[in-house]
């Protein structure tokens, strides 16, 4: 087996990974369980460029991190990644805003990357670079000599052609991200966009279903929807911490049903419809008065980016007037965090609400709609009412699957979800959790891995020889 090396814009503290979520207690179990090494930016900004990278053993895991420029993250971080990539890829055009420096800082704090991982790496290693920070990551090893299998995984979508073709470069991104020798995407629609990017193009010769050809090089662009632990993240939710427990006793002697939405906030994620949306339901539903609460977790990222202060106030504006409007003494319908929750208590809440919202515009896959599956009590569970335009939506059919941007409709589906009779709330919950279970962290990484570690496809290989002879 080959040594696995991880790059991601990132490195998760591996001594505290239960306190984050998602992917980066996915790699994490993944590295400790396989050994190899986790490279990247250690989240320092300092006034001159590194010349080398830290080492830290941790078990079997060697961590590899170095810290930015302040310009660098500036233009890199601030700029290409999350002020044109992200907008960009989430289809808000709206929000891009472009400066040649971006893109430059870009492609030098990849170049950066680059240059501190080489030596590290040996002949048989295999490597996968992690999202949208570092598409051309592969491009800037194989310039300087690395001829290592390097994966590609998007976490978050691929837009369609014209969307895409509207920024400056998108040209050198994508014939930097055919530097990969894998390329995976989390839904059928990313890899649709993609190939029709490269067929539109001329960039790649289309081989087969998952394979295209860029001069001699095969290339396999496949769907690795990503999961969670489904059993793990189930165990945490049973352990319902006390306050957790006390809240939900009250609720129930009270008898009102709690609705939960956990997301980062970003614009992205819907939030301000989604209050929309809660504030309809109360105003058509005047019987839900006091029946029901609605707790929305969202703590704050890329607070440096201005869309992100922007979308702060204006949800800090829908909860003030959403409980002014409809508060009482003895009742605050909405109530919003605006920082971190333990990840153990995310779990017993999500599986003390009877509805999950989960109502992104636009979204990769969303982890958090998995794992509220996976903390339902089955013989109890809550609904799911889930964005079609997340990408989980692809897997999660049985969910209450809602258009984000129709806040009426997304109104009378969590309706519908509040009083979902047992027996259906059952029959959706056994579907989705056999789902969840079966298409998990484990089974992502794997197949993820199993197509990387496997060297091309020979056969074709030879046939090029043949057909070039
Ligand atoms: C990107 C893509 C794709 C959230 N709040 C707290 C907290 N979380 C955890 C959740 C979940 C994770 O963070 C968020 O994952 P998502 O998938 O929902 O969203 P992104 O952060 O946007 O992730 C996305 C993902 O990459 C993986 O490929 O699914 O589409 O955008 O695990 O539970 N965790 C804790 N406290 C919080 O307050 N502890």
């Amino acid at each position: 087996m080959s040594r696995l090396v991880v790059v991601s814009n990132r490195v998760a503290d591996l001594r505290k990974s239960s306190q984050s979520g998602g992917l980066a207690v996915g790699l994490a179990d993944a590295l400790r369980e396989r050994g190899g090494v986790w490279f990247g930016w250690d989240g320092e900004t300092v006034a001159t460029r590194p010349t080398e990278a830290k080492v830290d053993e941790i078990g079997n895991v060697r961590m590899i991190s170095m810290p930015i420029r302040q310009e660098d993250y500036n233009d890199y971080y601030i700029g290409y990644a999350n002020s044109v990539l992200w907008p960009l890829f989430h289809y808000r055009l709206d929000l891009v805003s472009f400066r040649p420096a971006f893109f430059e800082g870009y492609m030098r704090v990849n170049l950066q990357f680059a240059s501190l991982l080489a030596p590290h790496l040996a002949d048989d290693d295999i490597v996968w670079v992690h999202d949208y920070h570092l598409i051309p990551l592969a491009q800037a090893l194989r310039n300087l000599g690395c001829r290592q299998r390097t994966g590609f995984f998007l976490h978050i979508p691929f837009p369609p052609l014209d969307l895409l073709a509207a920024t400056p470069n998108h040209r050198e991104l994508v014939e930097a991200l055919m530097q990969y020798d894998v390329i995976g995407f989390q839904t059928s629609t990313d890899v649709a966009n993609f190939r029709h990017y490269l067929d539109e193009w001329g960039m790649a010769e289309s081989v087969d279903e998952d394979t295209v050809r860029v001069d001699r090089r095969l290339i396999t662009i496949r769907r690795y929807p990503i999961g969670v632990d489904a059993d793990a993240f189930r165990e945490m939710a049973e352990q319902t911490p006390d306050d957790v427990r006390i809240d939900s006793q009250r609720r129930e002697v009270l008898g009102r049903k709690q609705i939960i939405g956990v997301d980062r906030l970003d614009y992205s994620k819907g939030l301000p419809d989604r209050f929309r949306a809660f504030s309809r339901l109360l105003s058509l539903h005047p019987e839900l008065e006091k029946k029901v609460t609605f707790l929305q977790v969202a703590p704050p990222t890329r607070e440096d980016v201005n869309a992100y202060s922007d979308i702060r106030e204006e949800l800090e504006g829908l909860t003030g007037s959403i409980n002014g409007r409809f508060s009482d003494f003895n009742w605050t319908p909405l109530r919003y965090i605006h920082r971190p929750v333990a990840r153990e208590t995310l779990a017993s809440l999500f599986r003390a609400s009877r509805v999950g919202l989960v109502t992104p515009l636009r979204d990769g896959m969303n982890l958090v709609a998995k794992e509220f599956v996976a903390a339902q009590d089955d013989e109890n569970p809550g609904v799911l009412v889930l964005s079609q335009f997340a990408g989980a939506a692809e897997e999660l059919r049985e969910a209450l699957i809602v258009n984000p941007y129709d806040i009426d409709g997304m109104a009378e589906a969590i309706n519908r979800a509040l009083y979902m009779d047992l027996d259906e709330r059952k029959d959706r919950q056994k579907a989705l959790r056999a789902r969840v279970s079966e298409q998990n962290a484990q089974t992502w990484l794997e197949s993820f891995l199993r197509d990387l570690e496997r060297p091309g496809k020979p056969v074709l290989v030879r046939d090029i020889d043949a057909s070039a002879a």
